[in-house]
């Protein structure tokens, strides 16, 4: 029957890779080895996310007497010493890309040093990646996420910061998984952008969202306005023009969760921005230039978005500190065209 053929020929991300691997005739299979790594270090914290205690799902795996009752403070796997989510997330993702031996230079949100990785265990690929962000959010149950970006080594030297200090228009790829309702990871590698989600059943990230192009404009705003009293002129102006349009159309919507990866998950499929500006407290806003900005101003981009810094493209920016932040404005081309519209009227 045709349904059942269907069944076996599903488009798994391996395949995806593969597939887009064969029009490259030089390459050598190593990113999709490295892929698969990334690929198993989101299946594991999915999985740790949905047995922590406090999950609705299960209490099996907590050690009854240890247990706080918190997600974020209670995750056993295998009768080991209970860690906070975060820090396990980030150990998984370190142990898989280390393992991989296509890596040579990892930042972690996590991890105030770059890790570099040990001459026999060596690739050509540096990783930067934010392991659980939005981990404020994980004692409520809401949607949290792996956000990651990949750049490659030119030539073989000795592997140092200047690897990874890089504007985020040279990344090779980059993508987020996000462990919400269903684990669904987003990734481009500079040719669009396609979406997995996990089938449980199966182990397998399939493709489910095939080529995804963002709304060429939104009815959808994004921001933790709680900061408003603090932001510059165009931001302040930018949302104004949102609640109270003086053109004729109809007002925007508020969404804003906190936790980026599903903000922006949202922003991607329907289209609008998201923004988390400069403000008076912190004049570079919140969010992190190499893993969190980046690999989501890539995605935009490759969706047919824009991400712009208040000054600049986002993509252009070229950081000076592995954890440095930046003001970003993401999302639908036409709605990220008026706040640099705004910005340029300041000037
Ligand atoms: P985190 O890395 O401490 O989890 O913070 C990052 C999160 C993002 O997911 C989210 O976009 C932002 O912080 C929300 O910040 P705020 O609570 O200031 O609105
Ligand atoms: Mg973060």
């Amino acid at each position: 029957h045709a349904a059942d053929a269907h069944r076996t020929d599903l488009m798994t991300i391996t395949r995806y890779v593969l597939n887009e691997q064969s029009r490259h005739p030089e390459s050598r299979g190593d990113f999709t080895i490295l892929l698969n790594h990334i690929v198993l270090g989101c299946k594991f914290v999915c999985s740790a996310v949905n047995k922590a205690c406090g999950s609705s799902k299960t209490h099996r795996s907590c050690r009854g007497d240890k247990c706080s009752g918190k997600l974020s403070t209670c995750v056993s796997i295998k009768g080991e010493e209970q860690k906070k989510l975060d820090v396990l997330s980030n150990e998984v993702f370190i142990k898989a890309l280390v393992s991989s031996g296509r890596t040579c230079i990892l930042v972690s949100e996590e991890d105030e040093e770059a890790t570099i990785v040990e001459p026999s265990r060596r690739g050509r690929y540096c990783v930067v990646f934010d392991p659980l962000d939005g981990s404020s959010n994980i004692d409520c149950g809401v949607s949290i996420g792996t956000i990651f970006g990949i750049y490659m080594m030119k030539d073989d030297h000795e592997p140092n910061l200047d690897d990874v200090l890089q504007p985020g228009k040279n990344m090779l790829a980059a993508g987020y998984c996000m462990y919400g309702s269903s684990c669904t990871l987003v990734l481009s590698t500079g040719a669009g952008v396609n979406g997995f989600t996990l089938d449980p059943s199966l182990g397998e990230f399939i493709l489910t969202h095939p080529d995804i192009k963002i709304p060429k404009k939104g009815k959808i705003y994004s921001v933790n306005e709680g900061n408003a009293k603090n932001w510059d002129g165009p931001t302040a102006k930018y949302v104004e023009k949102c609640k109270y349009p003086k053109d004729g159309s109809s007002a925007k919507s508020l969404r804003y969760i906190g936790s980026m990866v599903a903000d922006v998950h949202r922003t991607l499929l329907y289209g609008g921005i998201f923004l988390y500006p400069a403000d008076k407290k912190s004049p570079s806003g919140k969010l992190r230039v190499l893993y969190e900005v980046f690999p989501m101003s890539f995605l935009m981009e490759q969706a047919g978005g824009q991400a712009f810094t208040g000054k600049q493209r986002a993509l252009d920016l070229v950081p000076k500190k592995i954890h440095e932040r930046s003001p970003i404005f993401l999302g639908s081309y036409d709605d990220v065209e008026e706040i640099k519209a705004l910005y340029a009227a300041e000037e």
